[in-house]
């Protein structure tokens, strides 16, 4: 493979078979709640300690020694490590089996489990352990203000400038595992095909916008990424 100027989107299939349930599989549904409910600001307003223990539980689940990164993780590791063009990893995904595969050049956008946020100085901070309830903020002192460092509905995702910057210059856009249903991350082939880039989709079924993408590789992540780097 050449190494063009690249820019990688990965949605939830890619640690779908790491055990971790894509958002569409769960029919939008956790504990008879809908995930507005939970995953929104007004959600997170109306009933806190519903939302930390939705995140609470899904951090417990990255501690799971059974949860691991899987081959499609790894081989976007390999690529990036010996790929020299420019070379940016963007996820959607707020668990760090990217990370833990190897990637360096990654950006989360819409935030990340291990992480906090302090709603009144917008402070990021990093948390290992459950998020601890009625503890004061580190950097403003006030209770009540930390909340879960994940970008909900109607709030703006992190890293854009970046991510634009790196899309009007990319030759090469894959987008993995994403179904295409949440913006601006399902409008980023538009801008990479604006850009002259060849566009690719590998995902396990047709995304939504799969009829934008040149290029197309169906199945499983841990097989066609694999296939795809070698
Ligand atoms: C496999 C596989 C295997 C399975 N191998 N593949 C109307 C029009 C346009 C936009 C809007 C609109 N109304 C509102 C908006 C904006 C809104 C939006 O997009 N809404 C849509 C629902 C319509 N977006 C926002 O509010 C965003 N902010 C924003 O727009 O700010 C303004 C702005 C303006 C201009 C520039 C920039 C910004 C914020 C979006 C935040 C998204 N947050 C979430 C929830 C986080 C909470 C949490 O994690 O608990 O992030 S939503 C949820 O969806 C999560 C995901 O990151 C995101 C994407 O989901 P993903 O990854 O695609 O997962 P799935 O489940 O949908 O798909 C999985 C895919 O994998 C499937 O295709 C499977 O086939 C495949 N697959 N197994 C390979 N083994």
């Amino acid at each position: 493979m050449s190494h063009p100027n690249i820019v990688i989107l990965t949605g939830a299939g890619i640690s779908a078979e790491s055990g971790i349930r894509t958002f569409r599989a769960s029919d939008g549904l956790w504990e008879d709640h809908r995930i507005e409910e939970v995953a929104t600001p007004e959600g997170f307003a109306r009933d806190p300690a519903l939302v930390q223990r939705f995140y609470d539980m899904r951090r417990a689940q990255l501690r799971d020694p059974a949860i691991a990164p899987n081959a499609g993780h790894l081989a976007l590791a390999e690529l990036e490590a010996g790929w020299q063009g420019d070379f940016l990893l963007v996820t959607q995904n707020v668990d760090n089996l990217h990370e833990r595969a190897g990637s360096k050049r990654l950006l989360h956008m819409h935030g990340e489990l291990q992480s906090m946020l302090c709603s009144n100085s917008q402070q990021r901070f990093p948390l290992l352990e459950d998020m601890p309830v009625g503890q004061a903020c580190a950097c403003c002192g006030l209770v009540g203000t930390l909340r879960p460092d994940i970008v909900w509905f109607g709030e703006m995702p992190y890293h854009m400038e970046r991510i634009y910057d790196a899309l009007e210059q990319c030759e090469l856009f894959v987008s993995i595992g994403t179904s295409g249903h949440v913006y601006p991350a399902a409008g980023f082939v538009e801008q990479a095909r604006r850009a002259g880039a060849h566009t690719l989709e590998i995902n396990l079924e047709p995304s939504q916008g799969h009829s934008l993408f040149a290029e197309k590789r169906y199945g499983p992540a841990t097989e066609e990424l694999p296939r795809w780097v070698a």
